[in-house]
């Protein structure tokens, strides 16, 4: 059994070599082409037309909790739970906001599911806004990538000519209208509330939660936000029902999941595997560690994760369970594999400038302790440590933990002190060589 997102000619269990890229370039994005692959059949179904059933938006939602689907932006939370937290009866406008502001290092499977299968998001949310009462839904597209957001306002223009989008969707009485919007490129607007306040059009700086968007999102009104391969795999989950999705992967982690692979592996890309699926098979499918070199560790789901090392992960199954019972996250699924060669240290110095400069700067500990974290390992890494300088690094991580308003602060310190707990060996030789290169 194997579920696809529907792109059978992109994310089936396999590498997306540039030859692939190159064809998809071509016109297989197009509604044409997305129809020949089933495609609009599950809203052709949930509005009843062409021998359709037609489904009332309880049985939607009922369908969505079913499949276990959770949420493919990096936190898991459940797709059909969150759909329910809508209030059906509101008196103002509610919302659908499509999260597709991928930003986090290692992460680059959303704007491949855009630019290759744009539809299959469409499909997902014009379900997602029929299920919910939503007559206006909004992507947010990362800001650097311009011809992803150009694939996809083509897309939509194809979508309301068919009728798909629009007043009175085949001539039924559900109206949805959905516009594209392009960030700016800034990390933290991948935050929920950061990227609302930026739709808005303001800085795009973290809200406090709660009030959660469910209750108070875009404009102050209810609404729901999903990560683009969550809506990718909705038209799939509706054609062919919740119970059959589910057993695509494992109990709790139902489904199939995206993972961008990359760091030293021989094939790097982007590969769609049932949830469950042993990491080492991952690695396989992803050619195997780079020639000639023996894996070292591995950040499982994203630069938030905590890495792990080979031994840790080569135990693991690629799911949330799995995952984070090994101590780490599958987050956005994003595979940073690193071979033997890599120096840690350096590793850590990349993630901590990252994280330095993409903190919104609202709360001390994190706009404080990042910039704190980066010069200290970057002295460490120049040959210019301290003997206090690890104890100094766990304390600053611990100091921001749990104290700041979003999610960045948590993902700057976990790196730091995962790094410190399996390699630390690595921080003391530094450490210990600057200390006899002064004496
Ligand atoms: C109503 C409640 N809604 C939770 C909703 C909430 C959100 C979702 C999950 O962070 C993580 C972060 C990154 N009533 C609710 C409720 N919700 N309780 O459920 O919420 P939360 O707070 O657990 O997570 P989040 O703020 O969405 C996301 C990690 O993902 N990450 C980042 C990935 C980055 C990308 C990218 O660049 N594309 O995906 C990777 O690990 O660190 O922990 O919708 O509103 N009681
Ligand atoms: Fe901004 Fe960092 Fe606070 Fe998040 S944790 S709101 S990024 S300062």
């Amino acid at each position: 059994k194997f579920a696809s997102t529907g792109n059978e000619t992109c994310f089936h269990d396999r590498h997306i070599d540039p030859q692939i890229y190159a064809d998809l370039n071509g016109s297989n994005w197009s509604i044409k082409d997305y129809e020949a692959r089933g495609g609009y059949v599950a809203l052709r179904k949930l509005l009843g037309k062409d021998g359709g059933e037609g489904l009332t938006q309880d049985q939607v939602i009922a369908t969505m909790k079913e499949s276990g689907l959770r949420g493919r932006g990096g936190a898991g939370f459940p797709t059909g739970l969150k759909w329910s937290f809508m209030p059906r009866q509101f008196p103002g406008q509610k919302h659908l906001v499509c999260n597709s502001d991928e930003g986090e290092p290692g992460t680059c499977k959303d704007r491949d599911i855009l630019m290759f299968n744009p539809h299959i998001v469409i499909e997902g949310m014009i379900i997602a806004a029929y299920a919910m009462g939503i007559s206006i839904g909004y992507n947010y597209i990362h800001g650097e990538i311009f011809e992803v957001y150009d694939r996809f306002e083509a897309a939509l223009e194809e979508a309301r000519a068919a009728g798909f989008l629009g007043d009175n969707i085949m001539g039924s009485s559900f109206s949805f209208q959905l516009h594209a919007h392009h960030g700016f490129g800034a990390y933290i607007c991948g935050e929920e509330t950061a990227l609302l306040e930026s739709l808005e059009g303001k800085k795009g700086q973290p809200r406090f939660k709660p009030p959660f968007p469910a209750s108070f999102g875009l404009y102050g009104k209810p609404t729901t936000i999903n990560n683009t391969e969550t809506f990718a795999a909705v038209p799939w989950i509706i054609r062919n029902g919740g119970q059959a999705y589910l057993e695509c992967g494992k109990p709790n982690n139902g489904g199939t999941k995206i993972f961008s692979v990359s760091g030293d592996v021989n094939l790097p890309g982007n590969y769609e595997v049932p949830m469950g699926t042993p990491f080492s098979k991952l690695l396989e499918l992803a050619g195997g560690v780079r020639t000639g070199r023996k894996l070292k560790a591995v950040i499982p789901g994203g630069s938030s994760s905590p890495v792990l090392p080979a031994d840790v992960i080569m135990e693991c199954t690629m799911d949330y369970d799995s995952i984070s019972k090994a101590g780490s996250m599958l987050g956005s699924g994003a595979v940073i594999v690193m071979d033997d060669s890599r120096d840690m240290v350096e590793s850590l110095l990349r993630l901590s400038y990252f994280y330095s400069h993409e903190s919104c700067g609202q709360c001390t500990p994190c706009r404080e302790g990042t910039g704190w974290l980066w010069r200290v390992v970057n002295r460490i890494q120049h040959g210019e440590g301290r003997p206090e300088d690890i104890e100094l690094l766990d304390s600053v991580s611990v100091n921001i933990m749990g104290r700041t308003i979003c999610a960045l602060g948590d993902a700057a310190a976990m790196p730091v002190r995962a790094m410190i707990k399996h390699f630390r060996h690595e921080f003391e030789a530094k450490i210990q060589n600057a200390s006899k290169q002064a004496a």
